[in-house]
Parts: C-alpha cells; sequence; structure tokens
C-alpha cells in the first residue's frame, strides 16, 4: 500500500517571509513588518503620550530583511517555475492581507494588490500546481492593532468577512484550498503576532508584548473562533468547489510526558490541549471545551460571547486539518514549558538523537509526526493536511558553487517514512509540503541563515546579495520522491 493516488506534493512558503515589496503598490504594513523575527520581545512600537496610542517605530539600527524578503514579488514566476520542476502538484502561500485591504479598515479593496494575487494564482495553475492559500500568516494589517486592539476587538470580524469575501470572489473556481490563520494556536505565547491582539491601554507602555492582557487574549480567540466559522460559512456560499480548513502549529501535540509520572502524564496531555487542542475543539468539533472555560473561571478572564456566534461556531466547522511539524518535547512537572516557531521546548528527550545544528538545535523526531497524525485523526475525523515540515540549515555554495544537502534529504525521507506509517495505520492523509522549498527569512529570528530552501537564494544576514537562485542537490531527491508517489522510499 502506498502514497494516496491523489496525494498533494509540494511546499509551503508565506507572503511576509518571501514577497519582500512591503510597501509597494499601496500595501500598508502588517504586524510582522515591524520585527525582525516574530519570537522578538521588542517590536518597532513606541507609546506615544500625546496621541495615546502605539504608533509604528522601527530601530535603525537593525535589519528588517523581510522588507525586501526574497523579492518574490517581482520573480515568483522563476520561483514557481523551479518549484513546478520539482513535479509539485501544490503550492502553499498566503495572501497578505495588507495587500488587498492595506490598513484592514477600508471599504474598497486595493485593485493593485489583487492584480498581483491574479497574476500568481494563475501562474501555478498553468503550472499544474493547485493553490493552498492561507489567509493570514501572521499578517493582520497593523493599522488593526493600533488603532482596534487587533483581535479582541469584535469589529474585526465585520474587517476580517470582508477581506474573505473580497478574495473568495475573486478566485472563485480557482483555489479550492484555504486556510484561515497561520499557527494561530501560538496566540498565548505570542499575542501580538499569532493572536494578533495588542492591549490598547497598557500597563506597562515599554512593553507592547508582555502588557497584553489575558482577557484581550482571550476575548481575540473568541473573536477568531467566530472568524473562523464566517469563513466555513461564507466559502460554502460563494464557492461550493472549494474547502477551508483550520492551520495549527501541531509539534504541541507530541508533547511526551517526561516519564510514567501520573502528574507528567497528565501535564503532557493538558499541554498538548492549551497549545493545541484549545483551538482545534472549536474549529474542528465547533465547541469551546470545558478545559479552556475553566480557565476563564479561575483567571477571571470570561470573553464577551452571544448565542447566535456560538451557534455559528458549532454550524461551521472546518473541512479539513492543516498543520506544521517540526519537533516534539517533554513535559516534567517541576520545568516549565517554553517555546518558539519550531514548537514547545521542555526538558531534553534523551531517546532522541539528532537535531538541527546550532545555535537552533531543533531535536528531530521522524516517529513524531506519526504520532500527531494519528491523536489528530482520532480525536477529529478528518482529512489532515501536513503544510510544513522541514530543516533549516546554514548553508554556503562549495568551490564548485553547489550546496550538498544530505542533513536535508534525511529529515524528509525520515518523516515521509512515518506518515506513510500512518497512512498504513488509516489516517487521511491529503498531502505533504515541505517548508520553505526556497530559502526565505525566518519566521522566529528574521535571518537569512537559517536556510529550509531546495533552491538557495543569494541573501545574506546583512542584507547584501544579488538574489540568485541556485539548486540543491536535495532538489533532485525530492523530485524523485515525488515522480515515484513516495514509493522510492518505500522500496528500501
Ligand atoms: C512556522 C511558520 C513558518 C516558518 C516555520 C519555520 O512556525 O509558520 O512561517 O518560518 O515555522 O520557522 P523558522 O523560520 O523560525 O525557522
Amino acid at each position: 500500500m502506498s502514497f494516496p493516488k491523489k496525494f498533494l506534493w509540494g511546499g509551503a512558503v508565506a507572503a511576509n517571509q518571501c514577497e519582500g515589496a512591503w510597501l509597494e503598490d499601496g500595501k500598508a504594513p502588517n504586524i510582522t513588518d515591524i520585527m525582525v523575527g516574530i519570537g522578538s520581545k521588542d517590536p518597532g512600537l513606541k507609546w506615544n503620550e500625546d496621541l495615546k496610542k502605539w504608533e509604528m517605530a522601527l530601530d535603525s539600527h537593525k535589519k528588517y530583511l523581510s522588507h525586501e524578503g526574497i523579492d518574490f514579488y517581482h520573480r515568483y514566476k522563476e520561483d514557481l517555475e523551479l518549484m513546478a520542476g520539482m513535479g509539485f502538484n501544490c503550492f502553499r502561500t498566503s495572501i497578505a492581507w495588507g495587500r488587498i485591504f492595506p490598513n484592514g479598515d477600508e471599504e474598497q479593496p486595493n485593485e493593485a494588490g489583487l492584480a498581483f494575487y491574479d497574476e500568481l494564482i494563475e501562474t501555478m495553475l498553468e503550472l499544474g500546481m493547485e493553490p493552498v492559500i492561507t489567509l493570514s500568516h501572521y499578517e493582520t494589517p497593523l493599522h488593526l492593532l493600533t488603532e482596534y486592539g487587533g483581535w479582541s476587538n469584535h469589529c474585526l470580524i465585520d474587517f476580517w468577512k470582508r477581506y474573505v469575501i473580497t478574495v473568495f470572489e475573486r478566485y472563485k473556481g480557482k483555489v479550492k484550498y484555504w486556510l484561515t490563520f497561520n499557527e494561530v494556536n501560538n496566540m498565548m505565547r505570542n499575542p501580538l503576532v499569532a493572536g494578533g491582539v495588542l492591549t490598547l491601554n497598557p500597563e506597562d507602555k515599554n512593553d507592547p508584548i508582555g502588557s497584553t492582557t489575558e482577557k484581550d487574549k482571550w476575548q481575540g480567540y473568541y473573536n477568531i473562533c467566530v472568524a473562523n466559522a464566517w469563513t466555513v460559512k461564507l466559502c460554502k456560499e460563494i464557492d461550493v468547489n472549494a474547502k477551508v480548513g483550520c492551520m495549527l502549529t501541531s509539534s504541541s501535540v507530541a508533547t511526551y510526558p517526561y516519564n510514567c509520572d501520573p502528574d507528567n502524564v497528565f501535564g503532557a496531555y493538558d499541554a498538548t490541549r492549551m497549545a493545541n487542542f484549545y483551538f482545534g475543539d472549536p474549529f474542528c468539533l465547533g465547541e469551546i471545551p470545558g478545559y479552556v472555560k475553566r480557565v476563564w473561571r479561575e483567571h477571571d478572564c470570561e470573553p464577551q460571547m452571544n448565542a447566535e456566534e456560538l451557534r455559528l461556531i458549532k454550524e461551521n466547522t472546518v473541512s479539513y486539518f492543516s498543520f506544521s511539524y517540526y519537533r516534539s518535547s517533554t513535559y516534567d512537572h517541576g520545568n516549565s514549558l517554553s517555546g518558539d516557531t519550531g514548537g514547545l521546548i521542555g526538558k531534553e528527550n534523551p531517546y532522541l538523537t539528532g537535531c538541527s545544528p546550532e545555535p537552533w538545535c531543533w531535536p528531530i523526531d521522524p516517529k513524531g509526526i506519526r504520532y500527531v497524525l494519528n491523536v489528530l485523526y482520532d480525536r477529529y475525523h478528518l482529512p489532515l493536511f501536513i503544510v510544513e515540515n522541514g530543516i533549516g540549515l546554514d548553508e554556503n555554495l562549495d568551490d564548485n558553487g553547489k550546496i550538498d544537502d544530505p542533513e536535508r534529504m534525511k529529515y524528509i525521507e525520515e518523516h515521509l517514512k512515518y506518515v506513510h506509517e500512518a497512512i498504513l495505520d488509516g489516517v487521511d492523509v491529503m498531502g505533504y509540503l515541505y517548508w520553505g522549498p526556497i530559502d526565505v527569512v525566518s519566521a522566529g529570528t528574521g535571518e537569512m541563515k537559517k536556510r529550509y530552501g531546495f533552491v538557495y537564494v543569494d541573501r545574506f544576514n546583512d542584507g547584501t546579495g544579488t538574489l540568485e537562485r541556485k539548486i540543491k542537490n536535495s532538489y533532485y531527491r525530492y523530485k524523485e520522491i515525488i515522480e515515484t508517489n513516495g514509493d522510492i522510499l518505500l522500496e528500501k
């Protein structure tokens, strides 16, 4: 039994990490544009005491590499051809919300922004790749945060609906796979970027992230659940042939108890719920779960809700569950869990032997992807779509101008082997998208040095480079895997 016949093979990027052109053709800044890496505790925001509000204040000493990205905005044709050259039958990217509604609250969309995505989507289709489109990959327009407080403000639901209707109508019959909010379950750890929430009148005027209140976060959570349900409903009304899925970082599903101490077993389970299922449950089962309501009760942070919207959530659950998986973690009740773009970080797992190179050191756990797929399928009984998995390496061209990257090939092969095991277990897996098939700016650290691509991009942390693209050796291996629909991996 091999991979399913219509398996979706491809790769994924995000507008804010590759497009560049951050203020071109009418686009205004979004939240990632003011950060050098979303893991930064110090975004480019300053409190204006006269106006009593936050405003953008970029730091002239910092390099905001995402402002130019890899210039995908102007080079997407060449890049998509390279992707098609590997045999991709689909390609994931996001629409930058701020290209369509620059401030987020306009009545009319920006035609120039739409024109860019018209061409981009058309090119994917011409090259035989299904577009998989994320509606917001950490890309809330900045104005919505500084003016309205972001997603904790109920009016964002209407702004979102306007945006979603615009793109659903425009790309009807062209885009079959939509994803709502990228890794939105990171919002409790990263309310500003993943949750798009900013407290408007903070206690600590020097700390826009740390001063976000629990109340605002949970109100943002509820409003996003409503917005997700609206997205599903609108898609059914506008384009019956398209499907809406959620997108969660699901490395956290593989949070293993450090040992069989019952406190660790339950603690690991609870950590998974509070890092992952707390969004998965309303998105897929239509219910705000009891363990979330308990937090609201005990911390006095219950959001304002209404019965009609709760019914909307109930009746409009997603058609599939998409997720990223990079690594696993362990839970030990004496140690707190931290996290970054790869997932949660707990005590080192002595059973894992590899990790990605320093300074990132992400543990490598291919068996974890089988575990995650099984857990998610057992809980939600929905088709599962792996829309991010990959390894970041610090790479340079060798003397012959080439890059040999056996670590990347090994990483993919091993993960796909366990994806296949999950398929044998009976899990419905729609496809596998490698994260970063072309080098892009890192989400977590904002650097170029952390390269995921099968295609190298000549750009460096100091902003220099020709932007020339070069094929790495792993390109040919991934091509072979796709050409044989994964059979080449099963021959071993
Ligand atoms: C995910 C994000 C991506 C991506 C990836 C790798 O969290 O959805 O945007 O970049 O992680 O993370 P990083 O770029 O920090 O290595």
